[in-house]
């Protein structure tokens, strides 16, 4: 199959150029004015729309085991949830139970995702520490393109890793050129706080946020990145989600630290009032870790965003419907953590970022797509509008208008976050591997047209890593 693309604005993080976009085998094959194409080409007429990267959410969860239940998004609905919202690719992430092999994991993962619908990769979780991670960290990342790994710094008794697991865990990423990437909240904190609640008697959806503050995520973040500093290793933290996180990052990277930092659509948008609404099950369904934060966090994030300090957004996409959020009806840390984002994550982003000035359109592909494709070393097979690129194009009306609802989502969850908020700026077409998957808000997708993504380890950042650990190590110590 192969489509022209006529009449768009061709929207890269680097540049934007009125040209046509011709797409053939999967690929662009084609950029400019007036091209030769053959005449069977189906053309879709682009005027007025922009012609962007399509979208790359690098924090998923579909179908996770996770709190005594599984989250009810699968690959087969959730990528196709993505399409309908303009995102083209997921990186989901594969958690091993403490002591389950990571290599039997990860085949898991492989055989759930085959279902998907569009392109998919994933991250790779370490829970546990022994010679037998350390060795298939290395297979994970030389025979089958994992070049990130996982660390929860919370969910103390479950899959938390421990500081001695962090230091190993980083140490090899070091040795194989793959990026580290935490969940920063302090577990014991986490933990302890959850008992003092739950002695007070505060069993609720509004004790959720108190028993994760601020400098919970903080001091995570603080210890991942000076672990990461001591080691050499440069890091990436997921979730970014207060001004306390924040900091730590601006601050290593002020001191030429290679740290990254993502946010996600929810903690740009959202605070912490919606625990304390009356609706129980309402409250309910906003409990996701770290939890949305009080007023003023939301313009830290945005700032960073826009400053640079965060690179990627994202959205944490974890389903549980209201029957699921029940276990927890008497208490609050049994209430399962997760919300859900993967389709509305674009259209928020440019309506609170392009539409109010915060950020440009080509920072908007940026922070959408091309970032997460460069920092996870996906470009520029995915990320922009080049020629020889995946053909994964999200055709952008900025006009259009779109209330964002759980009757009318198709995201599998009976609840939306952003219930009734009507966004300027949605998707008019997406292409995924150069076929139209979602137009006249229909998709059309085939189940297992998803491919696996490699996503080699990075050689030309790890090099520098290594020459400037060599030359600045401290005295004594060998890198
Ligand atoms: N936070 C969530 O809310 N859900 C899944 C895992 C996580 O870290
Ligand atoms: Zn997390
Ligand atoms: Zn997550």
């Amino acid at each position: 199959m192969s489509v022209l693309i006529k009449g768009g604005k061709v929207v890269n993080a680097d540049q934007s150029i009125f040209a046509d976009v011709y797409c053939e085998g999967g690929l662009i094959k084609a950029i400019g004015q007036d091209l030769d194409v053959p005449s069977d080409a189906e053309v879709i007429d682009a005027s007025g729309k922009l012609v962007m990267p399509g979208g790359i959410d690098p924090h998923t969860h579909m179908q996770l085991p996770f709190m005594g239940t599984v989250a009810s998004e699968d690959f087969y609905s959730g990528t196709a949830a993505g399409l309908a919202g303009g995102t083209t690719m997921i990186i989901d992430f594969v958690i091993p139970n403490p002591q389950q092999p990571l290599m039997e994991a990860y085949q898991t993962w492989k055989d759930w995702a085959a279902r998907s619908v569009c392109d998919y990769s994933f991250h790779v979780a370490i829970t546990w520490w022994d010679d037998s991670v350390y060795q298939d960290m290395g297979t994970l990342v030389n025979q089958e393109g994992v070049n990130s790994f996982k660390h929860f710094m919370a969910y103390k008794n479950a899959i938390m890793a421990e500081d001695e697991t962090l230091v190993n865990s980083f140490n090899r990423c070091l040795e194989l050129g793959a990026m580290p990437t935490v969940h920063a909240e302090n577990g014991e904190l986490v933990d302890h706080l959850q008992k003092k609640l739950l002695k007070a008697g505060l069993t609720g959806p509004e004790a959720h946020p108190l028993s994760r503050p601020t400098e919970v995520e903080g001091e995570a973040a603080n210890r991942a990145i000076r672990i990461a500093q001591s080691l050499g290793v440069p890091l990436y933290l997921v979730h970014v989600s207060c001004k306390e996180a924040v900091d730590e990052i601006a601050r290593a990277r002020h001191e030429g630290q290679r740290v990254y930092g993502e946010c996600l659509a929810g903690h740009l948008e959202l605070d912490d009032s919606v625990y304390r609404q009356s609706n129980w099950a309402s409250a309910a369904a906003h409990v996701m870790s770290p939890p949305f934060r009080p007023k003023g966090h939301q313009e830290v994030l945005w700032k960073a965003l826009q400053g640079g300090t965060l690179q990627t957004t994202a959205t944490d996409h974890c389903c549980f419907c209201a029957d699921q959020k029940a276990n927890g009806k008497d208490d609050f840390t049994k209430i399962p953590n997760g919300t859900a984002g993967v389709e509305d994550r674009m259209m928020v982003l440019w309506d609170s970022g392009v539409n109010k000035g915060r950020l440009s359109e080509s920072e908007f592909v940026a922070v959408t797509s091309t970032n997460s494709a460069k920092i996870f070393n996906l470009y520029p097979q995915k990320g922009c509008i080049a020629v020889g690129s995946d053909a994964d194009i999200v055709i952008w009306d900025p006009t259009k208008t779109h209330t964002l609802s759980a009757k009318t989502h198709h995201q599998k969850i009976d609840f939306n976050i952003f219930e009734g908020r009507t966004v300027q700026g949605a998707p008019h077409i997406t292409i995924s591997q150069g076929n139209v998957v979602f137009k006249n808000g229909q998709l059309n997708v085939v189940e297992g047209a998803g491919r696996y993504i490699k996503r080699p380890a990075f050689p030309s950042i790890f090099e520098a890593v290594q020459k400037y650990n060599q030359s600045h190590a401290p005295v004594g110590i060998e890198r």
